[in-house]
């Protein structure tokens, strides 16, 4: 049984290795009988792998690593397999309207109008608060920049939310309350010198397959170099690690609270950099001593830890030692940390070690928090597309941020409503109530994607309630809820900017034509914003170019600044990393420090410089441990946690289209530790009932040594079987982010 799984693992590895091969041999443009290769963006991950999209009439047939971006010109199978999916007979290619039930053709005017006169009822009868946005980390920075402009702006409407709530923004939280700035300090050039990788709460190797070779490259070149996993599952990500950490789901704080105990205890940390950079502070924002932060340890001695979480002292004291020692220690984590009720915090933990022992601004050394989706950075944490942020790091609540805004877009004193918007559970609850009634989405699939989808999918399916979905493929699960359908220009078939991990900025060059009446996203919303109403100088763009511009102005008197990119250097560089003030500027590596982040003059006086903060320290929060929202009970004794393999993307609207992909995994299953399959008499293959609090449904088992004992997984991709109706939407009081990752289930051979 345990093969089987080896046995997929090796596939797994395989397919990685393939495209670290099969990628990299780029050619000139005009060779391999393409009329031309144009410059982009991988659409998929994070990581964003520039490519080059190889054309010939008119079509786009190949795609190639480029040797220019960051990723040296590797790709992995989901970049390098576009084109089928580009072409797939599912895509939307005409508006759409439901008449009698049936999504029908209509023309761009029909279809506008019907949906402008919807918004424009609703705006009459009910005010602002009742319309929303939904947009995604996949859309284009344009698209999200704008779209939030003509809801906040135009509509005086904060309801402006999308999939980075899911995925982000406990990031978004910790990065805010630590250091006062959100987005990361380092870049990928840190794997190539770090000789300690903290990975937690990431599955790299299957969700950021390009840097987890890079990592893995890295460890090759050096044999010092150690990887530490902390995942209570041994995904392929831990089959590299020197040491892999595994522990009951959900007490991570618990484990770095004792991490930073033995820090302390053992004299491992760099009291100069504390001392001089960094503020403790407790949970009821005070400022405490670095005593008061010795007491508050004392309840996470690495036994009282071990007795949390299950992980043997001794191995929480080597980790420490590993983090502590290293000359050089990155920190990556993503969703094991970030879809939790206490994301921020976990957050805010990981970057207590850094600040601690002083690995922070110098190569090698930095927390890193690895971005989902291609643009959830650039697209929506930078320009603001969430319902309690304006562009580049300005917030709805503060008056002296609305008015920079105000001026900024032209807009009386007053206009933009002071009340942040609906944060996206709240907001999909509020459209169960009634209370929204009009809704327009972009480039996300929440029938699907969102947690304890049943409740979801009946506000969606409310009949007083207008659902306008912007959405490049037929079978996506929203659209069986969508009044209205609009055919975007897909992926390359349109120009604009994604904003990666890394704060670097490339341009997707606009390769093809898109299919029938598909027009760019950015072209949809201005006129769609006019025929609701909105002043017309307000969305004065023609192209995706232009709004570019304005963002750029936008983002220029604040530390986001990247005045220096302009389109034309957009086009000729292949990315570039904020802050980057001037266009001779060449971006920035590292933030924080002297000399390399150009918000901080040469002749500051201190060395790093944490300026998001008043008084330039970050801070070292007192955050003490907390369960799960549902931890499992004698009802339901196991453990449900859910997420991603490397071959599908999300929903599958996309990877399920390219039969490569598919074969690689053609339908969700349970994976479940071989020592529970056992004692239910339960062998691979044989279908298995999970049951949550919320729903049932039947999986067929993968019995591995993947799962900890007490721990079941399912992906997520599978629209048939659709594992969300069983998750639940508690979140994070601070961040708002849904604990996608614990829930608790029964589990029976059916
Ligand atoms: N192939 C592929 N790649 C993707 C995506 C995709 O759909 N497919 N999606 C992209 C997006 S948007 C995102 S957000 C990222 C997600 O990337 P990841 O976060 O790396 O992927 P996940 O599978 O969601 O979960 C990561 C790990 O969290 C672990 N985990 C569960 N509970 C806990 C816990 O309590 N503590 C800790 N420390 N770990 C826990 C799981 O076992 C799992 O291995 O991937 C991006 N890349
Ligand atoms: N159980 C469980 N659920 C999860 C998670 C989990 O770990 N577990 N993770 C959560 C996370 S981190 C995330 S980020 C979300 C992702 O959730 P979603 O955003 O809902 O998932 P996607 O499949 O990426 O949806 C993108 C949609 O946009 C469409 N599309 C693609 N390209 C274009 C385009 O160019 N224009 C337009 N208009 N449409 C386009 C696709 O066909 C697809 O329907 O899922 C969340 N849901
Ligand atoms: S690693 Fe991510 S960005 Fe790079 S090719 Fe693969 S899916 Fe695309
Ligand atoms: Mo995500």
């Amino acid at each position: 049984m345990a093969v089987s799984r080896r046995e997929f693992l090796k596939a797994s590895a395989a397919a990685t290795a393939l495209m670290a091969i099969g990628a990299p041999v780029v050619k000139a443009a005009g060779s391999d009988g393409m009329d031309r290769w144009v410059k982009g963006v991988c659409r998929f991950c994070g990581t964003g792998c520039g490519v080059l999209v190889g054309v010939r009439g008119g079509k786009a047939v190949m795609v190639k690593g480029d040797p220019n971006n960051h990723n040296a010109g590797f790709l992995c199978l989901k970049g390098a397999l576009m084109p089928p999916i580009i072409y797939a007979k599912e895509r939307v290619t005409k508006p759409l309207i439901r008449k009698n039930g049936k999504l029908t053709p209509v023309s761009w005017d029909e279809a506008l109008d019907y949906t402008a006169g919807k918004f424009k009822a609703v705006l009459k009868s009910d005010g602002p608060n009742a319309v929303a946005f939904y947009g995604s980390g996949q859309a284009l920075t344009e698209e999200t920049y704008l779209a939030s402009k003509i809801f906040k702006a135009g509509l005086r409407c904060n309801n402006v939310e999308g999939n980075p709530r899911l995925c982000m923004a406990s990031a978004v939280g910790g990065y805010v309350t630590t250091f006062g700035k959100d987005e990361p300090m380092g870049s990928y050039e840190d794997i190539d010198a770090a000789t300690c990788f903290f990975i937690i709460g990431s599955n790299t190797s299957e969700c950021h397959p390009i840097l987890f070779k890079r990592i893995a490259s890295r460890k090759q070149s050096d044999k010092n170099v150690k990887i530490i996993v902390v995942d209570p599952r041994k995904t392929n990500t831990a089959r590299i690690a020197d040491l892999h950490v595994s522990f009951k789901p959900g007490t991570d704080l618990a484990i770095l609270n004792a991490m930073a105990y033995h820090i302390i205890q053992e004299e491992l940390d760099n009291p100069r950099f504390h001392g001089r950079y960094v503020n403790f502070m407790n949970n009821k924002k005070e400022k405490v001593s670095f005593e008061d932060y010795q007491k508050f340890l004392a309840d996470y001695t690495p036994e009282k830890a071990e007795a949390l979480s299950g992980v043997p002292a001794a191995t929480i004291r080597k980790m420490a030692q590993w983090f502590a020692e290293s000359s050089a220690t990155m920190s990556l984590w993503c969703m094991g940390i970030n879809q939790r009720i206490r994301g921020v915090w976990a957050n805010n933990l990981i970057h207590n070690l850094h600040l601690l022992t002083g690995k922070i601004g110098k190569p090698g050394s930095t927390p890193f928090s690895l971005t989902g989706q291609p643009n959830a950075c650039g697209g929506v944490r930078d320009t603001g597309g969430l319902s309690h942020l304006l562009p580049a790091g300005r917030l709805i609540k503060k008056a002296e941020h609305r008015a920079e805004m105000e001026k900024l877009w032209g807009l009386a004193p007053g206009t933009i409503n002071p009340k942040p918007g609906l944060h996206t559970v709240a907001l999909y609850n509020a459209l169960g109530q009634g209370k929204v009634k009009a809704l327009l989405m972009l480039c996300t699939n929440p029938a699907h994607s969102l947690p304890n989808v049943n409740k979801h999918q009946a506000a969606l399916a409310r009949k007083d309630t207008f659902v306008c979905v912007i959405e490049a493929f037929r079978d996506a699960e929203t659209l069986k809820f969508a009044d209205v359908v609009l055919p975007p220009a897909f992926w390359c078939e349109r120009e604009g900017v994604y904003g990666c991990s890394e704060r670097r900025y490339s341009l997707i060059s606009k390769a093809i034509d898109p299919p029938g009446q598909a027009r760019p996203s950015v072209n949809i919303l201005v006129d769609l914003a006019k025929r609701m109403g909105v002043d017309p100088k307000l969305v004065n763009f023609k192209n995706s170019a232009e709004v570019w511009d304005e963002w750029r102005a936008v983002a220029r008197p604040t530390p986001y600044n990247f005045w220096g990119m302009t389109r034309e250097r957009m086009r000729k560089e292949s990315g570039i990393r904020w802050p980057c003030p001037d266009e001779k500027h060449p971006g920035t590596n590292i933030r924080y420090v002297r000399g390399e982040d150009p918000n901080i003059p040469k002749d500051h006086p201190r060395k790093y410089h944490f300026y998001g903060k008043p008084d330039g320290r970050a801070v070292i929060w007192l955050r003490p441990y907390k369960g799960a929202a549902e931890e499992p009970d004698a009802q339901y004794p196991f453990v449900l946690t859910t997420g991603r393999v490397i071959d599908h993307w999300h929903t599958g609207t996309m990877t399920m289209k390219v039969p490569e992909l598919r074969k690689s995994f053609p339908k969700a299953y349970v994976e479940l530790a071989a020592a529970d399959a056992k004692k239910m008499g339960i062998n691979n293959g044989d279908n298995v009932k999970l049951e949550t609090r919320r729903d049932k449904m039947v999986f067929q088992a993968r019995v591995s040594d993947v799962c900890r004992p007490g721990l079941v997984f399912v992906p997520f991709f599978d629209v048939h079987l659709l594992i969300n109706k069983l998750t639940l939407d508690a979140f994070d009081p601070g961040s708002k982010q849904p604990e996608y990752k614990i829930c608790a289930v029964r589990v029976s051979k059916v």
